[in-house]
């Protein structure tokens, strides 16, 4: 593996156990750099080799929807580990406590876990690493160019980071190793899961309920991928921006999970006979957007707040906060699609159905809420709540850099001045009417709303 995917946590002293797989972003078997350098390891200290998920009960406001999708994600990469003679623990509980507990009891020679630049990741790394005396790496299995390797501060937008990303692609496209039977075996609980336990454990909230357009785990991602390449991919670039048409991949809850590598997906829309616009335009999105989200995570701790907007668009909301709202609506109205803005309904009702908005209507979403909140810092908290809840690809660094692109300019520039949003970007009904057919997505998706 490149080393520059490898990121040392500390140095540690190897126990004489197993190697320890600590998986928690990128829930995969195939395409997964974590997992290819945690076997080469134990290869040649010719350990045993054990993957582990610390399931915690809460995980930023997520709610059945999400968990049966993770569950039935994670009962996939356990039989795919089996099929490899490499274990599978489902461990239970905040794994500050839980991990060094099961790394203590195994007696493990190196503990390795996948890249995430949450906050809530980085305090259960820190944890654990106060904790344990085993050596402790994080391998960046999420991006195409390792996040810590394309820059060591926040990018100001795409125009930055591109040429950065650009310099390093050809680099880090190369071939995934295929992963091996694993030779040594983990004399351990050779227990297999009890997943209807695990789901039966879980005390989340039981709406919003499953969707069932899509179906969890990387044989299904895999499939979408390759579907969408042979059908969607030559008219991403015209039809992704329109509402009405199914012309996004719809693939971001299976990177969301880890279900599919997003190197893979680059790999394959590189390799494909699309023209060669629709595979830039698809690899701008894939790569550069999501790659500045993750950086902006990482570098910029304020990511789920107004402190975490960039100085000019602080100022500028400043300066217009006691701008009078024309509306003002309450969280169950908007929870519940019941805004005067028919659009706007229409948005939240499908991401309530299906678990996810269309890419352009989610732009105009959070900023109406802008301008239906008393001020910036509850729009903010209001947009991250409801995005988390309902979406399936929630609770993620596209989702914190989405909002606060919407609400505070991030990695945007200023533009003319005007009440409530200063000089944020604005988006109105006149304009999202220029660009799609308004009344067909309201029917197809606020279309009942009316009747009751
Ligand atoms: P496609 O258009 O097929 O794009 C393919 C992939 O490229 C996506 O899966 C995603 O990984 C990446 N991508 C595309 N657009 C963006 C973008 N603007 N920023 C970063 N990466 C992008 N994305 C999430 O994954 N989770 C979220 O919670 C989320 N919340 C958002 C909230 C707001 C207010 C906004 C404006 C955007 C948000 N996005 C979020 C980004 C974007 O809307 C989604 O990634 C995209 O719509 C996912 O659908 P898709 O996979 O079909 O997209
Ligand atoms: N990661 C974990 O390691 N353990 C969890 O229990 C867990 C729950 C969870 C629920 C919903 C969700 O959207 C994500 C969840 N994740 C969990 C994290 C996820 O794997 C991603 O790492 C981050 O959400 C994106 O950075």
């Amino acid at each position: 593996m490149n080393p520059a995917r490898l990121h040392k946590i500390q140095e540690g002293v190897p126990g004489n156990g197993p190697v320890v797989y600590w998986m928690s972003r990128d829930q995969r078997v195939g395409d997964n750099w974590a997992l290819i350098h945690a076997q080469e390891t134990a290869l040649q200290m010719e350990r045993p080799l054990v993957a582990i998920f610390c399931l915690s009960t809460s995980f930023l406001g997520a709610a059945a929807r999400q968990y049966l999708f993770m569950l039935e994600g994670l009962a996939e990469v356990e039989k795919g580990l089996g099929r490899l003679d490499v274990d599978f623990i489902l461990l239970f509980g905040r794994p500050g406590d839980r991990i060094p507990r099961y790394l203590e009891n195994v007696d493990a020679s190196l503990l390795v876990t996948d890249f995430d630049p949450l906050k809530v990741k980085a305090r259960w790394r820190l944890e654990v690493a106060r904790t344990v005396r085993v050596p402790f790496h994080e391998v960046d299995a999420h991006n195409v160019v390792p996040c810590r390797r394309v820059s060591d501060k926040a990018e100001y937008g795409a125009y930055t980071i591109r040429p950065k990303i650009e310099r390093l692609l050809d680099e880090f496209l190369d071939p995934f190793p295929r992963l091996k039977k694993h030779p040594y075996p983990f004399i351990g609980s050779r227990r297999s899961v009890d997943w209807s336990a695990a789901a039966e454990g879980l005390e989340v909230d039981s709406f919003p309920g499953k969707v069932d357009w899509i179906k969890p785990g990387e044989v299904e991602a895999k499939k979408a991928l390759r579907k969408f390449i042979k059908t969607g991919l030559a008219s991403y670039g015209e039809s992704r921006n329109d509402p009405n048409l199914n012309g996004q991949s719809n693939l971001s809850p299976y990177f969301h999970f880890g279900h599919l590598s997003a190197q893979r997906a680059a790999m394959e829309v590189l390799a494909s006979k699309a023209p060669d616009q629709a595979r830039r335009d698809f690899i701008e999105e894939l790569v550069i957007r999501r790659e500045l989200a993750d950086n902006f995570c990482l570098y910029n701790r304020h990511y789920d707040s107004v402190e975490g907007f960039p100085n000019w668009a602080r100022q500028t909301l400043a300066d217009h906060h006691e701008d009078p709202r024309e509306y003002f609506y309450e969280m169950d109205l908007l929870d519940r699609g019941k805004t005067h803005d028919e659009l706007w309904n229409a948005a939240q009702l499908q991401m309530v159905k299906t678990g996810k908005m269309h890419g352009y209507a989610r732009m105009y979403w959070a900023k109406k809420i802008l301008e239906w909140s008393p001020n910036p810092e509850s729009a903010l908290a209001a947009a991250i709540h409801l995005n988390d809840r309902y979406s399936l690809d929630g609770r993620d660094p596209n989702g914190y850099a989405g909002v606060a692109w919407s609400i505070g300019g991030l990695h945007d520039r200023p533009w003319k001045e005007r009440p409530v949003f200063g000089k944020i970007r604005y988006m109105n009904l006149k304009g999202a009417k220029r660009k799609f057919d308004v009344e067909r997505y309201v029917k197809t998706w606020a279309g009942e709303a009316k009747e009751d």
